[in-house]
């Protein structure tokens, strides 16, 4: 027995040992158990949870927050057996936003410097400077303008570029030109050369990366996603591709993680693929988060992330 309260670590796919050493530091007042040692699961006030399978949830009749280790929750809230009265918070870490800050810009800076092209000509033994470009002549479009697709946008409008964001609710983010809804994604589609997609996987965002989108960019424009592989119809943006109505892809997630062998992504000369790794959540970063908020919510105050579960974000 103990009245400290329990936190059961029940993430998977992950190195536990720097996990378990950065909360057991920034969370002393917590008794730390992990999964499958749960001990009597109606003691257990709050649970991590990552890939977290069904059985998981087997019992904890008391929880008083359910935490994500990543900041998409699509993955949680998918599990049938995911308890569904406590609150659901996503992970808010500064190093998760630094992170895809820099995956983001560095993707940007490649297809807006070309090095695709350079790489070519490298390979191909030619000396060819191409063009040089503004980035204020650089339409950059940022798909979800939340924790993280706000901080891109930011970003990469210090870069100079020419940034717009597109969101569910009206918001406004400096120095970027903000669209909102389903009326005004047509406008943000038309003005936008390279489109980063940054929104969480719900029913109205699946799917939403396809031939009638890409339809509306203008021609040549580039895609970056960083969301989910669902997001993405995959056979559209190959065919946008081969037809030249995009000029190059580069992709974080996919449908199918890992991307199986022989798909054709791996060998696309237009895409880039990285394996789910544009922003990472760090222990060291999140532990402290994660002891803010626990601390937050055993005073009775807001959390931050807090999951509307019937948006699904
Ligand atoms: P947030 O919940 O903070 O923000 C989500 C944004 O998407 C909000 O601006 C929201 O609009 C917008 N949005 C949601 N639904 C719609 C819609 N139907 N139409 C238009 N806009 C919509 O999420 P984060 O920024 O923290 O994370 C975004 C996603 O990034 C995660 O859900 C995850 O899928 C992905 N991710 C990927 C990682 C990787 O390694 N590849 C790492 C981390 C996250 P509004 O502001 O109006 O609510
Ligand atoms: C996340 C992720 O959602 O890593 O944090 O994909």
């Amino acid at each position: 027995m103990t009245d400290r309260p329990v936190f059961l670590f029940a993430c998977f796919d992950v190195d536990t040992a720097p996990w378990l050493t950065e909360i057991a530091a920034a969370l002393p007042e917590v008794e730390l158990r992990v999964w499958p040692d749960v001990g009597d699961p109606a003691g257990v006030d709050y649970v991590l949870a990552w890939k977290a399978p069904a059985e998981v949830w087997s019992g904890l009749v008391n929880l008083k927050a359910i935490f994500s280790m990543g900041a998409g929750v699509d993955g949680l809230l998918r599990d049938p057996a995911l308890p569904s009265g406590p609150p659901l918070v996503s992970m808010s870490d500064p190093g998760l936003v630094t992170g895809m800050e820099e995956y983001v810009v560095a993707r940007v800076l490649h297809h807006f410097r070309d090095f695709g092209s350079y790489a070519a000509l490298q390979a191909a033994g030619l000396w060819r400077p191409l063009a040089p470009h503004l980035p204020q002549d650089c339409r950059v479009g940022v798909l979800g303008l939340g924790r993280l697709g706000s901080a891109c946008a930011r970003r990469l409008a210090s870069f100079g570029f020419d940034v717009a964001g597109w969101s569910r609710r009206p918001s406004q983010v400096e120095g970027v030109q903000a669209y909102a809804g389903p009326d005004e994604l047509d406008a943000f589609l038309a003005r936008t050369d390279i489109l980063v997609c940054l929104l969480p996987l719900t029913p109205q965002t699946e799917g939403i990366l396809s031939r009638s989108l890409f339809a509306r960019l203008p021609d040549g424009a580039v895609l970056i996603n960083v969301g989910r592989g669902a997001h993405l119809v995959e056979d559209d943006l190959l065919a946008a591709l081969d037809c030249g109505q995009l000029s190059g892809a580069t992709l974080d997630v996919f449908r199918i993680e890992p991307l199986p062998a022989g798909h054709p992504f791996w060998s696309h000369p237009k895409v880039t693929v990285t394996p789910h790794v544009s922003a990472v959540t760090h222990p060291r970063t999140a532990a402290l988060s994660l002891a803010r908020n626990l601390r937050r919510l055993q005073r009775g105050e807001p959390v931050e992330g807090l999951v509307d579960r019937a948006a699904g974000y």
